[in-house]
């Protein structure tokens, strides 16, 4: 298969290549994309040097899947000329994630939606993707009425500026202002803004967890309501989740049926005082879940801290999922 990586040379791009690599999807050619900026640059894919190439170039080269990590409007552009040329885009910006005609898919959850009619699919938020994975067995099992969920979300998850800013301030400089990619320092700091904020005083980020959860799951009527702090850790998103169910349940079963999630590991030894970190997270494909326990102020609540490599499961290995379903799935000729 001929797959193309476009937006090779950021940070989900990379880790994209190094996933791909890893996961041993068919690819007998690999097509690396970026702007204008990067045409002619080498990039190593599988031992092998190879030049990025222009997004004329890969059009012309219509690759069976482009996977697209270049920000939305160079999707909102772009992926549209490769779905012409017969490509299957697998876009992990937010342009398409709530097109009514576009699937958002965590191929766990829904991956059994996809048709070989979908050309542009859409993979959702790296925050969203590890909270859906764990509430997706339990919202099948109890039906969720409602969640809060608070993030402390890594600077990685802002892409290579935001990581050149932390560096400086780490050594001791204080950045110019294009050198910043966020209003305040990062480094020893805490920003309860994740991204720019709406008309309704919440984040783009925040909004993101309330609509694609609701998408993924394909329930409308649950209640989101979301807080996203970016923290200075290098790597690695953790959620605070707060869990109202329909129905009464018991957390060993809540346990259980985590347990028995494909790529979900408990890790929940508090006598050990072990528990989900990012830290641990970092590099590995599943989210963790820990600190499993009823919230004992409502009726049916539940409350679990979720963390998860936020370029891997959050991004680029979640990706690369989505294109072996289609190919498991014969959508696609491999
Ligand atoms: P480039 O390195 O040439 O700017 P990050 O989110 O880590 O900053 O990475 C963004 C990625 O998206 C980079 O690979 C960047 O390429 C790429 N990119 C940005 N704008 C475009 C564009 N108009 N066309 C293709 N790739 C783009
Ligand atoms: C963050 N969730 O950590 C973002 C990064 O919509 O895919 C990815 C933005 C997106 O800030």
């Amino acid at each position: 298969m001929k797959v193309a990586v476009v937006g090779v040379t950021g940070l989900v791009g990379t880790v994209m290549c190094r996933v791909l690599e890893e996961r041993n999807l068919p690819v007998s050619e690999f097509l690396p994309v970026a702007s204008a900026r990067s045409v002619g640059k080498m990039v190593k894919f599988k031992g092998a040097d190879h030049k990025v190439i222009s997004m004329e170039d890969a059009i012309a080269a219509r690759p069976d899947i482009a996977i697209f990590s270049a920000g939305g409007g160079t999707s909102l552009e772009f992926a549209p000329k490769f779905a012409e040329v017969g490509t299957t885009v697998i876009d992990n910006s937010s342009a398409w994630r709530m097109d009514p005609g576009k699937k958002l898919v965590v191929p766990e959850i829904n991956g059994g939606e996809l048709t070989a009619a979908d050309k542009i699919i859409a993979n959702p938020n790296c925050s969203t993707i590890q909270m859906v994975l764990a509430l997706a067995p339990l919202h099948e099992a109890f039906g969720i009425k409602r969640v809060v969920v608070s993030t402390y979300q890594s600077f990685t998850g802002t892409g290579m500026q935001a990581v050149k800013q932390y560096q400086l301030e780490k050594k001791g400089y204080k950045p110019k202002a294009e050198e910043m990619a966020y209003p305040h320092p990062i480094f020893e700091n805490c920003l309860p803004q994740c991204d720019v904020f709406l008309e309704n005083d919440y984040t783009k980020e925040e909004m993101k967890l309330v609509n694609e959860t609701r998408k993924i799951l394909n329930a409308p009527q649950i209640g989101v309501t979301a807080t996203a702090v970016r923290v200075p850790v290098n790597g690695g998103h953790s959620e605070s989740v707060n869990v109202e169910f329909e129905r009464p349940f018991e957390v060993e079963k809540a346990i259980e049926l985590l347990n028995n999630t494909p790529g979900i590991k408990v890790l929940q030894d508090n006598a050990n005082n072990n528990y989900p970190m990012p830290r641990f997270a970092k590099d590995k494909d599943e989210v963790f879940v820990g600190r499993i326990r009823r919230d004992e102020s409502v009726a049916n609540g539940l409350n679990l801290w979720i963390v998860a490599d936020n370029l891997r499961k959050g991004a680029a290995t979640n990706a690369v999922q989505i294109a072996e379903h289609l190919i498991a799935s014969k959508l696609i000729n491999a």
